[in-house]
């Protein structure tokens, strides 16, 4: 009676934001408006909660606090989170780890370059500029009749600085807004842009570009890239498991073990971004599990992408996740010609995206010719609109069978 007594008593009312299917028994299912009652928050993802008298796990993210609080929290909370968003593009640190990038840079300008001649008298939109490279590339390898730099963050008033500075204002505009609400004086013959984001759709700025594209792109005109693939690996990750996991087997001859779920829960939940996978730590050949065809993707397509993979071991090792990373292509204006292609794998040169790992709970003993199999989703998060999560489905030999969800990052 006490307990129940002090248990009402923590329970606090939450309002449903979005409608939510459980995949499993331990989830609930609402809908939109629904109010949850909510008992424990199990983790920052999840909470125990109950709805109509059922009890399960719903992803925290969903929920809004109490009918009253909750009309001031929508007012302030925005789902694209565009203040910071944009803030962060507004100062040079992420620039500078663009730029940086060599061969994400270099890949543009041999885009430009390799089809200047086609470029001739092109009216081109460069969207998310940033400092305006890829314009610039435009401007000073062909011969467009214009091209729009579109930028929303405060580094447009730069931009419109350094194109200058370069001698190229007859042909490039800076234009400062989203793309989404800038108005542009005719329709474009190229859509260009560098919009990718860990395992591809992070940051999900590819909406912007299918806005633009319906909206700006010419009848017959070129989208760069073109095409984009997920691509994804099994593989050992073993310095990464030994500092976070194994750690606690024996630091200073003491058994810290029960330290080892809560590790679990600390270090694997989310994807690693920023992982370097080494081409030896790949368990198998990487194969593409998304395709996304830039012409005709549409943005409703991006709330959920599923993908399958089967994969054939080809040495023994640990299996400790999967390593995931994109690749994009750029087709050639000339009818016949090369595309141009950036794979940001651990095969190719190194970038800024690196790869991104996602962790088993447990790591799994595989030999040669053992098959893992299964599939992969990305279901877009319906309320934090620049995040979505990653739920990987796997068997080893189709008997030792695992499923794990990954948010990135709500
Ligand atoms: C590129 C991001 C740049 O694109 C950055 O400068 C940001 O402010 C701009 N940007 C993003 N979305 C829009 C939009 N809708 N309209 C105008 N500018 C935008 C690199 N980011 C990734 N590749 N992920």
């Amino acid at each position: 009676m006490q307990a129940e007594e002090e248990d009402e008593v923590s329970v606090e009312e939450y309002v449903a934001r979005s409608s939510f299917t459980g995949n499993d028994n331990d989830q609930l299912s609402f809908s939109s408006g629904d109010v949850l009652l909510v008992h424990a928050k199990t983790s920052s993802e999840w909470w125990w909660a109950e709805l109509r008298g059922v009890k399960g796990y719903v992803p925290a993210s969903y929920l809004l606090q109490g009918a009253q609080e909750g009309e001031e929290e929508e007012e302030e909370e925005d789902p694209w989170q565009h203040k910071e968003y944009f803030g962060s593009y507004g100062t040079l640190r992420l620039h500078l780890e663009m730029l940086s990038d060599k061969s994400r840079t270099e890949t543009y300008r041999q885009v430009i370059l390799s089809n200047s001649a086609s470029l001739r008298n092109k009216v081109v939109m460069d969207l998310g500029c940033g400092t305006g490279i890829i314009s610039l590339f435009c401007a000073q390898l062909a011969e467009p009749s214009e091209v729009y730099a579109v930028e929303a963050s405060s580094m447009a008033e730069y931009t419109r600085q350094l194109v200058k500075q370069n001698g190229c204002e007859e042909l490039v505009t800076v234009l400062q807004g989203r793309a989404e609400e800038i108005e542009l004086p005719e329709r474009v013959d190229v859509l260009v842009s560098e919009w990718m984001g860990n395992c591809l759709l992070f940051e999900f700025m590819v909406e912007s570009v299918l806005r633009a594209r319906d909206r700006w792109l010419k009848e017959g005109g070129v989208m760069w890239p073109s095409s984009a693939a997920l691509s994804l690996v099994p593989c050992q990750a073993d310095s990464y498991y030994a500092e976070t996991m194994a750690f606690w087997e024996q630091p200073y001859g003491l058994d810290f073990t029960p330290l080892q779920p809560l590790a679990q829960q600390e270090f694997f939940t989310k994807p690693k971004f920023s992982h370097v996978i080494e081409p030896e730590d790949c368990l198998t050949a990487p194969c593409d599990v998304l395709q996304l065809d830039m012409y005709t993707l549409q943005v409703k397509d991006l709330e959920e992408i599923k993908g399958h993979f089967h994969f054939c071991v080809e040495k023994s090792g640990v299996f400790h996740g999967f390593s995931a990373w994109f690749k994009v292509q750029f087709e050639s204006l000339q009818r016949g010609g090369a595309p141009v292609e950036l794979n940001t794998g651990p095969n190719s040169e190194p970038t800024h995206w690196k790869q991104t790992l996602f962790m088993l709970d447990r790591p799994v003993s595989v030999h040669a010719e053992d098959a893992i199999s299964g599939s992969i989703s990305l279901r877009r998060n319906p309320v934090w609109r620049r995040h979505m999560t990653v739920t990987l489905h796997w068997s080893v030999n189709c008997s030792q069978v695992g499923t794990k969800s990954f948010p990135m990052w709500r």
